[in-house]
């Protein structure tokens, strides 16, 4: 462990590491399980970055307490459980301080698990392996995007093409779904501006037993055909490395499993708690990947893996992401590089290079916050307010992987969010360039499918004036008021 002094952007710093080396980009690199950069001065803000796509990014007061979910047991799905117990500033792969007088510092992992803890002076990074870090200085928004180029040249970026349009059956019908609606509204939806039609969840026989249930009598390839037919692209929804604890006996040997050799709970959700895979074991590699490539033998040409994070935890190993990560390659591998596999649920860094998209935030809902959040503190929980807030801190993550902020509303009915909240998410939306919507389109006002196909049709001018305001076609939008930054508690 050596201690040194370097300058990086014109600033002092003390590292400590394996080694340090000073790089032409004006960056720095470290090498370490663990490293540390401080400076003399005291910062205010820290960046703090979620472990997967629901988890929280948000600038934190480094003054207050950090956010805390308060029912231990939805922590398991929110975010990384190993962060459970931890008090201080604390997050995954990159951590960035900021004050109000002079530039940012930077501390960014190059490898597959690692967090970033922060105090006033300080960044440390730990990870269980040997692993290069980033450290830069200067704005905050252009470190974060260098960092993200830096992620992709290790990690790889997938050859962008422009993003599909999707619909997706989620956000209106949710597991409402079956065979004869599908059908029908892949006729309505085709006449709209899509590439996609994506059945979500509810079409599946449990999860972990990915054959059609009787809700789909003919099966889902016929229904891909059919979707194919009205000249669309066939999409399907499954949680490849989770297990509803239904499931677990016919799985047994491929569970990640506690010390007590019980089946390791992931979280909960389909009215029970689940389960996942336990990568390491090429046998469970195996199945999640005959589940993909058994979607892509039934003619779906986009899939959304969902859940993912439940292929790495595992708290028998240090490091449950390299297993992921390799499964995750396997995965790819058995879908085909023309498949677009978007994440959801899924271990940020990890991921990049091996997907064509990601979900960079929770679910939006038709409700800007749950009151029930009051008393939880969940904020992955699906709402439009976190959605839109944790989205777009992460959006300087493009520069490795297409990022995707959720679906988009167009109709007020059944929709407690103002027209300004659904305007605000749309907006979003285009400053992505990663579009979707679940609208029910043939229940929609002319002025609403007039704005949907405007939305969908268009890839207005972004311009971005700060870092909550940006100008779409020419119009202001300003985010502000709606992030979470300083927030520390839902109110
Ligand atoms: C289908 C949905 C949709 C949605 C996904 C995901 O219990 N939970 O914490 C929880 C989080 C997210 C969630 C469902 C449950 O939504 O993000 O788009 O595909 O699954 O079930």
């Amino acid at each position: 462990m050596k201690r040194t002094t370097l300058r990086v952007g014109g600033v002092s710093l003390n590292a400590v590491a394996e080694s340090v080396e000073t790089l032409e980009s004006g960056w720095a690199r470290l090498v370490g399980e663990t490293v540390q950069v401080s400076v003399q001065d005291a910062y205010e803000r820290f960046f703090r970055h979620g472990w997967h796509s629901w988890s929280l990014a948000h600038w934190a007061d480094l003054g207050s307490d950090p956010f805390q979910i308060l029912v231990p047991d939805l922590q398991r799905q929110a975010d990384d459980p190993r962060l459970g117990g931890v008090e201080g500033h604390v997050g995954s792969w990159v951590g960035v301080i900021e004050s109000s007088e002079g530039p940012s510092l930077l501390l960014g992992a190059l490898g597959l698990d690692a967090h970033v803890e922060a105090d006033e002076s300080s960044l440390s990074g730990r990870s269980t392996q040997l692993i290069d870090w980033v450290v830069g200085v200067g704005d905050s928004q252009s470190l974060l995007s260098e960092y993200a180029k830096s992620l992709a040249d290790v990690f790889g970026r997938r050859e962008v093409s422009p993003a599909p349009r999707i619909w997706c059956s989620w956000n209106s019908h949710g597991w409402d779904i079956d065979e004869a609606r599908m059908q029908a509204l892949a006729s309505t939806v085709a006449r709209e501006p899509f590439d996609v039609f994506l059945v979500d969840d509810g079409w599946q026989q449990d999860i972990g037993d990915w054959s059609a249930n009787d809700s789909f009598p003919s099966g889902m390839a016929d229904l891909a055909a059919h979707i194919s037919s009205e000249g669309l692209t066939p999409g399907l929804w499954l949680a490849p490395v989770a297990v509803r604890d239904s499931m677990a006996q016919r799985v047994s040997d491929l569970l990640v499993r506690d010390d007590d050799g019980e089946p390791h709970v992931m979280g909960h959700n389909w009215q029970s708690q689940y389960h996942g895979l336990d990568l390491a074991k090429p046998e469970a590699v195996e199945f999640a990947a005959a589940s993909v490539a058994r979607a892509v033998s039934w003619g779906y040409r986009v899939l959304k893996l969902d859940f993912l994070f439940a292929g790495a935890v595992n708290p028998a190993h240090p490091s449950p992401e390299a297993a992921y990560r390799s499964a995750v390659e396997q995965i790819r591998e058995a879908a085909g590089e023309d498949v677009w596999l978007i994440a959801c649920g899924a271990p940020i860094v990890p991921s990049i290079g091996v997907f064509d998209s990601i979900r960079v935030g929770p679910d939006v809902a038709p409700y800007w916050q749950n009151p029930l959040d009051r008393y939880v503190q969940d904020y992955s929980a699906p709402g439009m307010r976190i959605a839109i807030s944790t989205s777009l801190s992460r959006l300087w993550l493009r520069s490795a992987i297409d990022s995707d902020p959720d679906m988009s509303y167009f109709s007020s009915v059944q929709n407690l969010l103002t027209e300004d909240q659904r305007r605000m998410q749309r907006n979003l939306a285009q400053i992505f360039g990663v579009k979707s919507s679940s609208a029910r389109v043939g229940d929609l006002t002319d002025e609403e499918l007039s704005e949907l196909r405007a939305f969908f049709e268009s890839s207005p001018p972004v311009e971005q004036v700060d870092r909550y305001r940006f100008a779409v076609n020419g119009h202001e939008v300003d985010f502000s008021p709606v992030t979470m930054d300083g927030v520390a508690r839902l109110s």
